[in-house]
């Protein structure tokens, strides 16, 4: 099958990789089939992007923020447009299921509309002054040149949640997307590009994270970055940029739970399980992997859950009644098969799944059987450490306040779910759990994008994406003006 070459993007003109190589983009449901081939860019490549976005920042600071929301504004209406040509490019390159791919392509879309109404608001404020006749206020600056570094599972969704705020605050922007998933980034900015937004605003560099991902970090020229991946990646980024002070905002790994306690809506609680455990074949960072019981229904949830997980039918994600597509790559496979091994080594015991699948439908890509594992103690590594793959752990305990215990002594704390019909225990477990998003009688996935979202702990480093994120994306500057005429000094003019 002959496949399409695509360039980077650099200051509004496509261009290979001042490298000359190239990587190959498969699809994961058939390694046959070549999605594309990508610039494997590097340093030089980054250098020429910040350059471009550097020259267009000069201008695109100075157009009023309600102009550059029409930009973004357009670009939802035309994503509207396109959403079922990039959800099934999307499945194509990243495996998860068309209604999945849908789901991406709308959070664009909604994230879209949310920030094009920040362009009327991005308040600043102002306060008196402690002086006669004299002003003052804040407002919102844009911190200049920015870079952003994206992952593969939400491919549209999650450039969409650092792009639009980043653009509609005045910056100019590189983003690097995950080498597995570049085409959902290229159809999103492109159609950036078809809404009319000018050359150089935003610049893609394609290619891996040592080459290409590590220069952006690291270019001086470069005000601060916004990176979405594994913790050890996000440790990495972080140490680089500190050596330059530069601000990084880091959305990292998660461990996430789903308590159901014994008066819970069983069948509701197996519906969230199912979904929030096997949703995206596992790769979520906010995926379900533990499920703690509470002993009254452990039994029964587990054999249910158990049956359900058996009839999930994994294949092609383009295909009619699939609910489980493929892992993105064999290394994620590699994964999966490795903490199927550690958790037997540790004694948990393999309810249904834990190999992979290559028969039939899933005979040419990488398939991963959905797998629940039961007898798991808090202590195992597989009740501790992210799989990222169709992984999930049940736990069984006595007393609410256990459960809520066992859940906040990971190291991670980004999602994490509560199924009851006791309000008290609700609204304690929203006080106590230590995380940065908890549902009540909801699965752990499913976040929207005009909430907080973010993490505690390993998730993150304190910085929030969806409401949050004009917060990262902009900086603040004081200022007074003194209309008295005269020299008035703060602290001493008015001191007695
Ligand atoms: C992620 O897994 O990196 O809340 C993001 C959710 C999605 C976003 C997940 N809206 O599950």
């Amino acid at each position: 099958m002959s496949h399409r070459t695509y360039l980077n993007l650099i200051g509004g003109e496509w261009l290979p990789a001042r490298t000359g190589k190239t990587f190959r983009n498969l699809n994961p449901a058939n390694r046959e089939d070549v999605v594309g081939e990508f610039p494997a860019s590097g340093a030089e490549d980054v250098a020429r992007a910040v350059a471009a976005a550097k020259k267009a920042f000069a201008t695109w600071r100075l157009v009023p923020a309600p102009k550059r929301a029409e930009i973004l504004y357009r670009c939802g209406q035309l994503l509207q447009e396109r959403k079922e040509q990039y959800a099934r490019e999307m499945t194509r390159e990243m495996g998860k299921v068309l209604a999945e791919t849908r789901g991406d392509v709308q959070e664009a879309i909604d994230e879209a509309f949310y920030v094009a109404g920040e362009g009327r608001r991005l308040f600043g404020k102002t306060t008196p002054s402690e002086l006669q006749n004299k002003f003052a206020m804040s407002v919102r600056m844009p911190l200049g040149v920015v870079g952003m570094i994206t992952p593969w599972n939400f491919p549209m969704a999650i450039p969409s949640w650092k792009l639009f705020p980043a653009l509609v605050s005045g910056n100019t922007c590189i983003i690097k997307p995950a080498e597995d998933t570049p085409l959902s980034t290229y159809n999103l900015v492109q159609t950036l590009v078809d809404a009319g937004l000018p050359p150089g605003v935003v610049n893609i560099v394609a290619g891996f994270g040592p080459d290409a991902g590590a220069p952006l970090v690291e270019h001086p020229d470069v005000r601060a970055i916004s990176f979405t991946g594994s913790s050890e990646v996000g440790s990495l980024v972080a140490q680089r940029a500190a050596a330059n002070f530069k601000p990084i905002s880091l959305e990292m790994g998660g461990k996430n739970a789903q308590i159901v306690l014994d008066d819970a809506n069983l069948e509701l609680a197996l519906d969230g399980a199912l979904w929030g455990a096997f949703g995206t074949t596992g790769q979520r960072c906010t995926a379900t992997s533990r499920i703690l019981v509470q002993k009254g229904i452990a039994a029964e949830f587990t054999a249910r859950l158990v049956e359900r997980a058996k009839k999930l039918k994994v294949g092609n994600g383009v295909d009619d009644g699939v609910e489980v597509g493929p892992q993105v790559n064999e290394q994620q496979i590699e994964t999966s098969k490795k903490y199927v091994e550690i958790a037997q080594a540790e004694g948990a015991k393999l309810l249904t799944g834990g190999q992979t699948l290559t028969e039939d439908a899933c005979s040419k890509g990488t398939f991963f059987a959905p797998t629940v594992f039961g007898g798991v103690t808090p202590a195992m590594r597989i009740a501790r450490e992210e799989v990222f793959g169709p992984v999930v752990s049940l736990i069984e305990f006595d007393t609410f306040e256990k459960a809520i215990e066992i859940a906040n002594s990971i190291d991670y704390g980004l999602s994490t779910a509560l199924y009851t019909k006791d309000v008290n225990r609700a609204f304690t477990a929203i006080r106590d759990l230590e995380a940065g998003i908890t549902y009540i009688n909801a699965p752990t996935i499913g976040a929207e994008v005009h909430m907080p979202f973010g993490g505690v702990k390993h998730t993150g480093n304190g910085h929030r994406e969806g409401s949050e994120a004009i917060d990262f994306f902009t900086t603040w500057k004081a200022v007074y003006v003194d209309y008295s005429d005269k020299l008035q000094r703060a602290q001493i003019d008015n001191a007695e």
